[in-house]
């Protein structure tokens, strides 16, 4: 999987992911990553990026054409056109299923916009998905991006461990994690739940379930609407 990330802050896409499992991951080659410095696509002396909006208002507006140079340069790589993700709170919220979907891609850009925003008509021309990351708003399209990376990266085979990948199950029935404990079997008076510490697998599994569907159900019960469950698992719900 190659991430290109067009930004005006390529530093901070390079920091922020690279470290623990996904710098991992880079140093291995089973991803890559360049982040593309808008700026180094603006064609005036200056290299000044943004402008005031036309019919006036507060803040600027990123020009079209340098960040259409930047997706230029990176289109250059590839076989066939990549899809585009603009991050913007006005996207689709992003999901599991979105990062399990965009992990099949070859290639995927990743455009961040900043100020109040990209001029309209480069969005036209190349994003093909506008994507949000949660109901508030932040300074810029660069942690949203990270963010997605990091959720996406984690869905290419060969990023994970086997020890890591054995616990991805989780989200994809949409059931949140059970409680997890380690040494010391007693910490400020508070015991390791005994089960645990039984060594009988199936009812520590059935133990392990029987959290998840109790933990979904007071944090998160919208996810349960859609969880996969089975009949026990129904039957244990409504005890
Ligand atoms: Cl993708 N961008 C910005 N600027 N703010 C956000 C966001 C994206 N998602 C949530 N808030």
């Amino acid at each position: 999987m190659n991430f290109y990330v067009l930004t005006l802050f390529p530093e901070m896409i390079q920091q922020g992911l690279g470290t623990s499992i996904t710098g991992r991951a880079l140093e291995k080659g089973t991803i890559s990553l360049e982040a593309v410095n808008i700026r180094d696509y603006a064609e005036n002396k200056h290299h000044k990026v943004d402008d005031y909006p036309y019919g006036g208002g507060a803040g600027m507006v990123m020009q079209a054409a340098p960040v259409y140079g930047a997706y230029e340069a990176v289109k250059e790589n590839m076989a066939s056109p990549p899809r585009v993700v603009y991050l913007t709170p006005q996207g689709q919220v992003f999901h599991q299923k979105m990062a399990e979907e965009l992990a099949r891609e070859e290639n995927l850009v990743f455009l961040c916009g900043h100020y109040e925003g990209i001029d309209e008509r480069v969005l036209e021309e190349i994003v093909t998905d506008y994507v949000s990351i949660g109901d508030y708003v932040l300074t810029g399209g660069e942690l949203p991006a990270m963010v997605m990376i990091d959720a996406i990266s984690r869905m290419v085979p060969g990023v994970l461990s086997n020890e890591e990948s054995a616990r991805t199950e989780s989200f994809s029935d949409n059931l949140l994690e059970h409680p997890q404990y380690s040494r010391p079997e007693v910490w400020r008076g508070k015991n390791v739940p005994q089960v645990l510490l039984s060594g009988h697998h199936a009812n520590i599994e059935r133990w392990r379930r029987e959290q998840s569907l109790l933990r979904t159900a007071v944090r998160r019960p919208d996810l349960l609407e859609t969880a996969v469950l089975s009949e026990k698992d129904k039957k244990y719900l409504h005890e």
